[in-house]
């Protein structure tokens, strides 16, 4: 499996870990701390260094009851931060936004993933990405971000998100999307009870098209919170053993705050899912 990013071939045989980078001064485990540019960037080489394969930079926060931020503000956060670290590290560069405009200046300076918890449904999204040879990460969400945990409710939650995600693949493709740039995520977290999120974790396998990398998000968020009845700033062990689990059930891509952790626990994961699948 393999995701194309600008010129770059993320070979996803393996699962691999892309490093969150709030450059927010409100996101719900990290606001604030890399808000100044320098610290961003330096953040961002380190999680390079440590492992991650992608760094996702993010300029608005997408937890429930965040302000809402202007496409200049989001701008001026997100477009040097990507820019200096596109010079400065090999891997891709996610832009984490749902604004078309932000998408545009985040690919010209340098980003080759856009990763979108409205999996491109804003007016002039589709065609913000097509022909730039970015990747797209599609994300599930029920509802919007200031509302969604209100009352989250489905009938079957995993074919009512495979569903969502596989129209979405499709209004990639027809706009110029090709496939092998274009990775899904079911978005835990994202207008979702705590039994809707660990339903979709257990049946990954059944989210996609084998074709199509999955990406999975649980660093630091509720569900981590509720099962270990940790706050934000001690989930690091129930994050660490989601994204093991994740990973062995097939997700190829873990979205995480604390990168050197987890990029070792998805090496365990992955090493384990190979002995499975040969048999001993
Ligand atoms: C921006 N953001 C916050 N949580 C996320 C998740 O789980 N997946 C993706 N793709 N983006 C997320």
């Amino acid at each position: 499996m393999k995701l194309t990013c600008g010129h770059t071939v993320l070979d996803l045989a393996e699962p691999c870990v892309m490093g969150v980078l709030n450059v927010t001064p409100d996101s719900f485990s990290d606001g604030g701390r890399y808000a100044d540019p320098a610290a961003a960037v330096a953040r961002g080489v380190a999680m390079a260094e440590e492992g991650a394969a992608i760094i996702d930079v993010g300029g608005e926060s997408t937890r429930p009851g965040a302000a809402a931020v202007s496409v200049q503000e989001e701008l001026a956060r997100v477009i040097p931060v990507i820019g200096q670290l596109a010079a400065r590290v090999a891997v891709p560069i996610s832009v984490d936004t749902s604004k078309p405009a932000v998408m545009s200046a985040a690919i010209a300076a340098g980003a080759s993933l856009v990763n979108d918890v409205r999996a491109l449904r804003e007016p002039g999204a589709l065609d913000a990405v097509a022909g730039t040879g970015a990747a797209v990460c599609l994300m599930h969400m029920q509802g919007e971000p200031r509302t969604m945990q209100a009352s989250p409710a489905y009938d079957d939650v995993v074919a009512e998100v495979r569903r969502f995600l596989a129209g979405r693949v499709e209004a990639c493709v027809a706009a110029g999307i090709a496939r092998d740039r274009i990775c899904v995520d079911p978005g835990i977290g994202f207008g979702k009870r705590p039994e809707h999120n660990l339903a979709l974790l257990a049946g990954l396998g059944r989210l996609a098209d084998p074709a199509i990398p999955v990406l999975v998000g649980v660093s630091r968020k509720s569900l981590v919170g509720i099962i270990t009845g940790r706050p934000a700033a001690e989930r690091l062990a129930g994050s660490v053993a989601f994204a093991a689990l994740a990973a062995l059930r097939g997700a190829a891509i873990i979205r995480a705050h604390d990168v050197a952790a987890t990029v070792d626990a998805v090496k365990v994961a992955s090493a384990l899912r190979h002995a499975a699948a040969g048999g001993d």
